[in-house]
């Protein structure tokens, strides 16, 4: 189907340019790079061929924030805000062409197609990372402390205000040096202590071994011989603690652009694309997120 299309387009192309010029339009772009530029108002993603001097442009005048939630949007090309162009120049494209405030001079363009009809599809996929120390395929597929947080994100995943990271195999116990292996299970029930919320058995949440009350359990110590209260079953004073620590994480997110029922026009000439791929920017945005969980 594709070869088709591109010898539908070379015939085209041959046929309008009888007074001479000889015009190269091969239309592909499929080991182009997907880049993007602009923001909010103003959105541009493109993709240059060098070897045949062609760039595929997408432009969106929308104000939405495209990367917002993970799903999929389509916006209407319509012409004046959202179109795509094709086209070809007489030279190189410098790498600021599509990005500088002030238009370049130089190439010119020697063939430009308009699409002011169609769609432009937006995948927009999130990949979170709490740093936990969890491989993120290995972390419950849930929420274990029900604070609001998945556990793929959550970097307290036991709500214990002891971070995941603190409560592996953080002594190396195992001489393996990695932490995630044999995690540490101070009361030996059999639940490693990162999904614990009581990791001495005692009967007191770790929680509430927090004498201070600065939600960090880890430095309320009764017996220097022993260790922090909360991992030490002899002391089982309580302390109600309300709060949460605060949480961070990152998301990153990746956009798959598809353009449907493409009509590319340039005077007489037209170019159809039923599905025309433009392709994937991974990591086109990246969040921190800090948060408090609701208690
Ligand atoms: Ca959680
Ligand atoms: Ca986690
Ligand atoms: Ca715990
Ligand atoms: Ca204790």
């Amino acid at each position: 189907m594709k070869k088709i299309l591109f010898l539908f387009i070379a015939t085209l192309l041959l046929q309008s340019c009888n007074d001479g010029d000889i015009i190269i339009t091969t239309f592909n772009f499929d080991n182009a790079e997907l880049k993007t530029c602009g923001n909010l108002g103003n959105y541009v993603f493109y993709k240059v061929n060098p070897e045949a001097l062609e760039s595929l442009s997408l432009k969106l005048g929308v104000t939405d924030s495209i990367y917002k939630t993970a799903e999929t949007k389509s916006y209407t090309l319509n012409g004046t805000t959202n179109f795509v162009n094709y086209r070809t120049y007489d030279g190189a494209l410098g790498t600021s062409y599509f990005c500088s405030s002030i238009p370049p001079t130089s190439p010119n363009v020697t063939e430009d197609y308009l699409a002011a009809s169609g769609t432009a599809e937006f995948v927009t996929t999130f990949v979170y990372e709490d740093n936990d120390g969890v491989p993120a395929n290995i972390e419950v597929d849930g929420d274990t402390d029900g604070d609001g947080l998945p556990d793929v994100y959550d970097l307290d995943d036991d709500g214990d205000n002891v971070p995941t990271a603190r409560e592996l195999d953080t002594e190396n116990a195992d001489g393996d040096n990695d932490p995630f292996t044999n995690p540490k299970d101070t009361d030996g029930d059999g639940i490693p202590d990162y999904l614990d919320d009581d990791d001495d058995g005692d009967g007191v949440l770790t929680r509430n071994e927090d004498e201070n009350g600065d939600l960090d359990p880890t430095n309320d110590v009764t017996d220097t011989s022993v260790g922090p209260d909360y991992l030490n079953p002899a002391v089982a004073d309580t302390y109600e603690i309300t709060q949460y620590r605060i949480h961070t994480y990152k998301i990153f997110k990746s956009v798959k652009i598809t353009l449907k029922n493409l009509v590319l026009i340039n005077g007489e000439e037209e170019i159809t694309q039923e599905t025309l791929t433009m392709g994937t920017i991974e990591n086109v945005e990246t969040k921190d997120k800090t948060i408090r969980p609701e208690f």
